[in-house]
């Protein structure tokens, strides 16, 4: 893992400001700032990882409370009868563009297929 701070980071930290969905004591959930549904929710470890392979590899319990936080913003959001998606972007083929591990959950609406 670099060293580098994100700016998950900044906002976990109340730096930088978020639509906060649900926090506790490991896990943090906000808004996207570039919805790509109607319900687009980022979920985060407070301890950075840089990605969803190192996550699991040093710390599955924690991966665990990330999954369960997804399900929970999905409560709260409304859409756990009606189906969301949950999605780890991992590196560069993924797009992924912020390198603290984050689950987007995703839904409100029907969901196209994904792939390329
Ligand atoms: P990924 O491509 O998987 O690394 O997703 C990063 C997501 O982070 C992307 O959907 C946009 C979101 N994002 C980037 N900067 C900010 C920000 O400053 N605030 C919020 N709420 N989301 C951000």
């Amino acid at each position: 893992m670099s060293d580098a701070e994100t700016l998950f980071e900044r906002i976990i930290a109340g730096e930088l400001p978020s639509d906060v969905v649900y926090q506790d004591e490991t896990t943090f959930a906000f808004r996207d700032i570039n919805p790509q549904a109607r319900v687009h929710v980022l979920v985060v470890p407070r301890k950075r990882y840089r990605n969803v392979a190192e996550l699991a590899d040093a710390d599955p319990q924690l991966l665990a409370d990330v999954i369960a936080t997804a399900a929970k913003v999905a409560e709260l959001e409304g859409i756990s009868g009606t189906g969301y998606r949950v999605v780890f972007n991992t590196d560069q083929d993924a797009g992924q563009t912020v390198f603290h591990v984050h689950a987007h959950v995703l839904g409100g609406e029907q969901l196209g297929l994904f792939g390329r």
